[in-house]
Order: structure tokens, then C-alpha cells, then sequence
């Protein structure tokens, strides 16, 4: 299935308008009474609001473009299947992200849409409903906030970096914990300093504009960067995958930086991090 520009720009046009709808639920349960439940594990939160958001999104995307793919985080949860990429034009949405500071009125949250086509990222909308601030892109056509163009910051050393570290893999193992202090160690000395706002994409979008230089996230899920990755990629920005030589947006290990020399110099510190943590993991046992 081929997408020309026009299509992917229809596409990219109707999802903002429905992002910009849902926004208003989203508003209503950011300020009111919202029930909230644990999915399979009781740190794993959900709201009626990630539901209700979720399926105004894929009602409207399903009834505009009835052969399209969809892959929502709660479809997902509730359907307990493995998402699958097709060539075909496919929504990757994430309702709330940053549920945790959506719960606690917390306005780092948003809505993330991306759109991949051919396995490839093609289009993305991050929209803070608070903030009122829409991040945009489309494959080879640039970065937009709220319509104006965005870029990375130019920041090339570690040293001058403000750098966001996810490190929400902490709760899926205990015996990763001195994995992430010691790279919390590592990059707090190394860098100007740390942030922690606990949505990934929020985070992506802010590297995108350069409200911070760098972020390392691990043992992501596809929906809390599809949007993010590309939008940082159209601003100016290097994605690497922290371990591997190539990105996955579908298993992301997301390192996203202003450019391609500071992503380098973070993916060295962090792996360089981890290589240190495990040998003395060895000598202690
Ligand atoms: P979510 O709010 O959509 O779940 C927080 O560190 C970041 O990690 C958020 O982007 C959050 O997305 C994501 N994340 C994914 N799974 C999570 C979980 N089970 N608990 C907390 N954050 C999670
Ligand atoms: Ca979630
Ligand atoms: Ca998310
Ligand atoms: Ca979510």
C-alpha cells in the first residue's frame, strides 16, 4: 500500500482534530473525579479516562479510515495481545500518557498518536490538552509546535546537557536497581543535571524543542514514542536504540538527543555504566 504525501497529510490533519477533541475529556478528568484501577499489577494504573479517551480515538480513526490499523495501549491491555506491525497505514495511540501525574493532577501528561506506514513512522501528534501545546510532525516535512517550527537545542557536550532518564523499569525488576542507581550516579555527575517528569512523551517532545537536550528511556512500549521519535527526528534530533545498532520503535531502548554526537556520547556513558555495575554484580557474588 503506497501513501502519498497528500494522504499522509489528510491523515495527520483529521487525527489533530480529533486529538484536539478528546482533549476536551481529557481536560474534564485532569480537574474532576476520575476512577482509578490497577491493570495486572497494582503500580500499573489505569483511569476511565485512558479508556474512554482510547476509544473516542479509534471510533473516530475506524469510521474515517475503515482500513487502517490501530494499536491503543488499554486495547491492547484488555484484548491481552501482542501488538503487530502491518505495511498498512497504522495509528499507534497512547491516551493518557503519564497516567500516574494525570491521576495526581500532575500537567505533564498528554495524548500521543503516532502513524507508521510501510513499518515506517510517517506522521505524529503529542497534545498536552493543559498546556493547550500540539507537537507535530510529518516524515521529511519538519517539527511544529502548535504550527511553528521546532529544533533541538545545540548543545554537543554532556557536560552543558539537561537530561531526562526514565527509569520506570526499576518496578519490573529488583535486581536491576543497581543498574539504574548507577546510571542515575553516572549521568547526575556527568551532566548539568536530571529530570524525571514521568511521561516518555512529553519527554520526547521536550528534546524536540530543546527544553531539554537528552533522554534515556528503557523497556518502553511502542506507544509511548511512536509520536515522540519522530517528532524529534523532524526537529533535528538523533534516535538510537541504547543497545542495539539499530532502532526499534515497536521494542524501544530510547535514547533521543539534540544531535547525533550527544546521543553517542550518552549511549557509551550509560553502556559503559551498565558494564561496571555487572562486574561488580560478579566480584560481590
Ligand atoms: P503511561 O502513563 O502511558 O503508562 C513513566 O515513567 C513513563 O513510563 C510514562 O510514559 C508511562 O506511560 C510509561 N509507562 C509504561 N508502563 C508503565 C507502568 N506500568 N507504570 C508507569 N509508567 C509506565
Ligand atoms: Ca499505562
Ligand atoms: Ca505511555
Ligand atoms: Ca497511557
Amino acid at each position: 500500500i503506497m501513501s502519498n504525501e497528500i494522504d499522509i497529510r489528510n491523515y495527520i490533519e483529521f487525527a489533530k482534530e480529533l486529538t484536539l477533541k478528546a482533549g476536551e475529556i481529557f481536560k474534564c478528568g485532569f480537574e474532576g473525579q476520575k476512577i482509578v484501577e490497577a491493570k495486572e499489577h497494582e503500580w500499573d494504573l489505569v483511569t476511565d479516562y485512558d479508556k474512554k479517551i482510547e476509544k473516542q480515538l479509534i471510533s473516530g480513526l475506524k469510521s474515517k479510515f475503515p482500513d487502517h490499523e490501530i494499536i491503543g495501549e488499554e486495547d491492547t491491555a484488555e484484548g491481552k495481545k501482542e501488538p503487530v506491525l502491518t505495511d498498512k497505514p497504522t495509528w499507534i495511540i497512547d491516551p493518557i500518557d503519564g497516567t500516574l501525574n494525570f491521576i495526581n493532577s500532575f500537567p505533564e501528561t498528554c495524548i500521543s498518536i503516532g502513524l507508521a506506514i510501510c513499518k515506517e513512522l510517517s506522521g505524529g501528534i503529542i497534545y498536552n490538552p493543559l498546556s493547550d501545546e500540539m507537537y507535530t510532525a510529518i516524515k521529511g516535512q519538519g517539527a511544529f509546535l502548535n504550527g511553528k517550527p521546532i529544533h533541538t537545542s545545540c548543545v554537543t557536550e554532556l557536560k552543558k546537557a539537561l537530561i531526562e532518564l526514565e527509569f520506570f523499569s526499576l518496578r519490573f525488576s529488583s535486581k536491576n536497581r543497581d543498574i539504574i542507581l548507577g546510571r542515575l550516579d553516572a549521568v547526575l555527575h556527568a551532566s548539568r543535571g536530571i529530570r524525571h517528569i514521568g511521561s516518555a512523551a512529553m519527554a520526547l517532545a521536550y528534546v524536540a524543542k530543546g527544553a531539554l537536550d537528552s533522554l534515556h528511556m528503557d523497556h518502553l512500549q511502542p506507544w509511548d514514542v511512536a509520536a515522540g521519535v519522530l517528532i524529534v527526528r523532524e526537529a533535528g534530533g538523533a534516535v538510537l536504540d541504547a543497545k542495539e545498532e539499530r532502532y526499534d520503535f515497536m521494542k524501544p531502548n530510547t535514547i533521543a538527543a539534540a544531535n547525533c554526537t550527544l546521543a553517542m556520547e550518552i549511549k557509551e556513558l550509560i553502556n559503559n555504566t551498565d558494564l561496571k555495575t555487572m562486574r561488580k554484580r560478579l566480584t560481590r557474588t
